[in-house]
């Protein structure tokens, strides 16, 4: 009896950890890191634990630690030709006379690689760690 008990909790326990990894529509849920890195203002670094759909794009974990994490939030401009460029970072934002502006990276292992892509087309992968990193570029 006791252990007929045991094993149906186990078999709910397991469910529930499944369900957790799936969203309501069935599709998995992949876990990523976001970073925000300002050593321009000498802001500390803030980081993020988050999720987005398989195949989803960066821009849907964004969306979700802005709607779900009090302290995070950014916002967007639109360029005809590559989409959505990410304009500003809790409030601090790129500007054209100072040639700044935030880099989108991922990091592995201490390395740092520029994403080729905005935040509109990127898919994250499975506990990839993206940086955001106020940056400056040169003429
Ligand atoms: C210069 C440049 C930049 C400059 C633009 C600022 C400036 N005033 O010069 C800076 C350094 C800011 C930049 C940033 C990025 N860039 Co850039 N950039 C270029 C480059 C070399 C030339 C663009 C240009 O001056 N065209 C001439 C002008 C007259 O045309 P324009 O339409 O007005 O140009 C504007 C757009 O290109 C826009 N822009 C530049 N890069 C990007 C990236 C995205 C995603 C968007 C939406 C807009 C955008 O800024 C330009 C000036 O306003 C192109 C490659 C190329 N040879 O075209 C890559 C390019 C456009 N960039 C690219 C990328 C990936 C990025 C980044 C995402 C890199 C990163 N991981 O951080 C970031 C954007 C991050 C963000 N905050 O969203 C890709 C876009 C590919 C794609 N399909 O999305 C390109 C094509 C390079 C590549 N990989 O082949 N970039």
């Amino acid at each position: 009896m006791a252990s007929t008990r045991t094993t149906l909790l186990f078999v709910v326990l397991l469910l529930f950890s499944i369900q957790g990894a799936l969203t309501i529509r069935g599709q998995a849920s992949l876990s990523i890191r976001l970073s925000v890195m300002n050593d321009l203002s000498n802001m500390t670094p803030e980081t993020y634990s988050t999720s987005v759909l398989e195949g989803g794009v960066l821009l849907g974990a964004l969306r979700r630690i802005q709607q779900t994490q009090p302290g995070f939030e950014f916002t967007v401009t639109e360029d005809p030709n590559y989409g959505l460029f990410l304009e500003s970072v809790n409030g601090v934002a790129g500007r054209e006379q100072d040639q700044t502006y935030w880099e989108i990276l991922s990091e592995n292992s201490g390395e740092y690689t520029q994403l080729d892509v905005g935040i509109g087309c990127y898919t994250p992968a499975e506990n990839e760690h993206i940086v955001l990193r106020f940056s400056t570029w040169a003429k």
